[in-house]
């Protein structure tokens, strides 16, 4: 069978089975009596890996040791059955009664390694909801939805060590699970393999990027209500040659600091405009997309919002591979970064 361009270009999927949805959902239904105790829960959730194909663990275990493809999605992830309207305004606490589906994202989270939270990022909520606001329609952060979203790395700002470069706090992995989206009025999402993007361009660019010559925004979702500080002096690629990593952000700001420089991030957005080298999915419900944050920058296509309970909706959990050296605010859990 001939295998077109865009085949090879999708995220890779596999498809969960239908029984072992069942079974999660049926698993993930007894835990709502420990829904309140993340650590609990969070170990409940380990018992339940079993629940899991074997060939999609050994799947999950290479990605997670940073092999192979660096996007994955699992699809047919169970959902809530009874999901309330999608919420139009940013608040903290429950927006649904049940958890079937903040179940199956931490599931995986807990696989993948540390689930985190950031105490400036969506009240500091482990399992976060994404949805549009009318408010933020045209800004460059997750709750918009006219323009696109364009392609950044997840990046984190400390308020308490404020001079922490904006990567090293960062998740490891961005995992994202579609609990709405009507086909008509959904979004996009894309990826770029850093190592899709290097071989792309120039190798005097490339050299560029791996110079400490640029500096990133702090990210608009960190920064609601205070000032958006730029970064120290950083390199927007790195380590390897053949499976380089990836540090940026153009949705929210990235300037250059030299011409060759400033060459090579004009040469980086073209990068990630060209079709050729972006994968692409529309998220269906129980579409779960886990992306590796080092090897992979994500963008978002504009999409129609209408803030009548029927928009897109996802959720998302960040996971670092370990917490060792990061700040954690004090008062919550130690999950949740300061
Ligand atoms: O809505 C999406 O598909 C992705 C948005 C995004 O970049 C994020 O939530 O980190
Ligand atoms: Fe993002």
């Amino acid at each position: 069978m001939m295998t077109s361009i865009t085949d090879t270009l999708d995220v890779p999927r596999t498809p969960l089975p239908e029984d072992a949805a069942a079974r999660l959902t049926s698993a993930f239904a007894s835990l709502e009596a420990v829904r309140e105790d993340t650590e609990r829960l969070l170990a409940e959730l380990m018992r339940t890996a079993t629940h899991l194909p074997v060939a999609f663990l050994t799947q999950l275990l290479r990605f997670r040791a940073g092999q192979g493809a660096g996007a994955l999605c699992l699809t047919g992830m169970p959902i809530d059955a009874d999901l309330p309207p999608t919420p139009t305004e940013p608040r903290g606490g429950r927006v649904k009664p049940g958890s079937v589906s903040d179940c199956g994202i931490l599931l995986l989270a807990i696989l993948l390694g540390e689930p985190v939270a950031y105490a400036s990022e969506k009240h500091g909520a482990l399992v976060q909801n994404v949805f549009p606001t009318r408010d933020q329609r045209t800004s460059s952060s997750n709750e918009s939805s006219a323009i696109e979203l364009e392609f950044h790395t997840e990046l984190a700002l400390s308020r308490t060590v404020p001079e922490q470069s904006f990567d090293v706090a960062a998740p490891d992995f961005v995992l994202l699970l579609a609990l709405r989206s009507l086909p008509e009025r959904s979004a996009t999402t894309s990826i770029v393999q850093a190592k899709d993007l290097a071989r792309r361009l120039d190798p005097v660019d490339v050299a560029a990027l791996r110079q400490s010559q640029f500096q990133l925004r702090a990210p608009q979702s960190f920064t609601r209500d205070g000032d958006r500080p730029w970064s120290a002096p950083l390199a927007l690629m790195r380590g390897l040659s053949e499976d380089p990593q990836v540090v940026f952000d153009i949705a929210c700001g990235a300037r250059a600091l030299s011409p060759e420089a400033e060459r090579a991030l004009e040469a980086l957005r073209r990068g990630c405009a060209d079709l050729s080298v972006r994968r692409s999915v529309q998220l269906a419900p129980g579409d779960l997309l886990m992306i590796d944050n080092h090897r992979c920058a994500h963008a978002r296509s504009p999409f129609d919002a209408r803030f009548d309970g029927r928009d897109r909706w996802l959720q998302r959990v960040y996971v670092r591979r370990d917490l060792q050296g990061l700040v954690c605010a004090a008062d919550r859990s130690f999950r949740v970064l300061a």
